[in-house]
């Protein structure tokens, strides 16, 4: 849905800032009564807004809980598409499973399905993926490129930059990288993963659904024991509390960019953007593909996205899908 009016209402104060807002004037810029703005009020304090009253001047916006909720995603949102449609849910089995059914009933191109929590949250070929409630970005958003379903993979690598720089832009002490074709990993340690899944004809993408987890604030022991060693979040890492609003907000920013431009002009530049921030190119790797296990160095990704590996006898392998361990 696009913004209620309860949301139009959170969306002005939040814009506002410090700065009061009268409920005349609210009335006035929405076309409601001024009862009208009142209930909506009582029912945003209901959900943990706090508003200040300052004398014969209006409201102030002096708390609120953290959620990421569309009208603080919103009033960080540069695009023309992507985002202006949110799906805002407290808590699914998985934001993959609700935008099927949205993308099968017909939801516009950059629809996005956002949640606090996940009970079945899932990663490649089924496997769990934890989503701590109210502390991480557990998103899926639904575009409709009109490309080949054989082009789909490359829409992970075109999330991947999207999020690696939303990421870099936002936090400022430490280095994100990504790990080919759908981890973003901190000192080695993985913070996000990527899960594209596709709904398509013989010969064209009908939709895509990007699924995107990403551990923002959660501590060390916040994580299960079987990740402990193996994840960490954006705030262990820069020894903040992260605005997830704000984090969602800049990933679409981006991410309508960049889709945009490979739709544009092809995989060039988000190739280069890519390689910028990767941490696997140039690293003796393990590949574990469906098949086979390749060892050897990963030199590059062409064009189509395929991950090329040399071999120690010189043979260089492409790889369209695998799980990788850098030794
Ligand atoms: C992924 O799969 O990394 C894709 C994850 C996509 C999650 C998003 S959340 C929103 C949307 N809705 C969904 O239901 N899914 C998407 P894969 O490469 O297969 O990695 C899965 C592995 O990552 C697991 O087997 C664990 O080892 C590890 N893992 C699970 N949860 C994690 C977490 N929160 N942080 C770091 N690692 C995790």
């Amino acid at each position: 849905m696009n913004l209620t009016m309860k949301d139009e209402i959170l969306k002005r104060f939040l814009l506002a800032k410090d700065n009061p807002i009268s409920g005349q004037f609210l009335a006035d810029d929405l076309g409601i009564s001024r009862t009208a703005i009142w209930k909506h009020l009582q029912t945003l304090q209901e959900e943990g807004y706090v508003f200040e009253t300052i004398k014969k001047k209006g409201y102030v916006l002096v708390g609120k809980p953290d959620k990421v909720d569309p009208a603080r995603i919103n009033s960080f949102l540069t695009t023309e598409r992507f985002g202006r449609n949110i799906h805002y849910l407290d808590e699914v089995t998985s934001t993959q499973s609700i935008a099927h059914e949205l993308a099968r009933e017909g939801a516009v191109d950059g629809t996005l399905v956002i949640a606090e929590t996940q009970t079945k949250g899932k990663g490649r070929m089924a496997r769990p993926w934890e989503s701590t409630k109210g502390k991480g970005v557990w998103m899926t958003i639904i575009i409709r490129p009109d490309v080949p379903p054989s082009q789909a993979p490359q829409f992970t690598l075109v999330a991947a930059v999207a999020i690696v720089n939303a990421i870099k832009s936002i936090c400022k002490n430490f280095m994100p990288s990504i790990k080919w074709p759908n981890d973003i990993l901190i000192n080695g340690r993985k913070c996000t993963g990527i899960l594209t899944e596709m709904l398509a004809e013989m010969d064209r993408v009908d939709a895509l659904l990007i699924g995107i987890g990403i551990n923002a604030n959660q501590q060390q022991d916040d994580f299960p024991p079987d990740l402990q060693t193996i994840a960490t979040s954006l705030s262990i890492e820069e020894k903040e509390e992260i605005n997830r609003p704000q984090l969602v907000a800049t990933i679409l920013n981006y991410l309508e960019l960049y889709c945009d431009q490979y739709i544009r002009e092809g995989f060039k530049p988000i190739k280069a953007l890519w390689e910028e921030s990767s941490g696997t190119i140039g690293k003796q790797i393990k590949a574990t593909t469906l098949r086979e296990v390749i060892e050897g160095k990963a030199i590059g990704i062409t064009e189509n996205g395929v991950l090329e590996i040399q071999l120690e006898n010189g043979e260089i392998k492409g790889v369209y899908s695998a799980d990788i361990e850098i030794m």
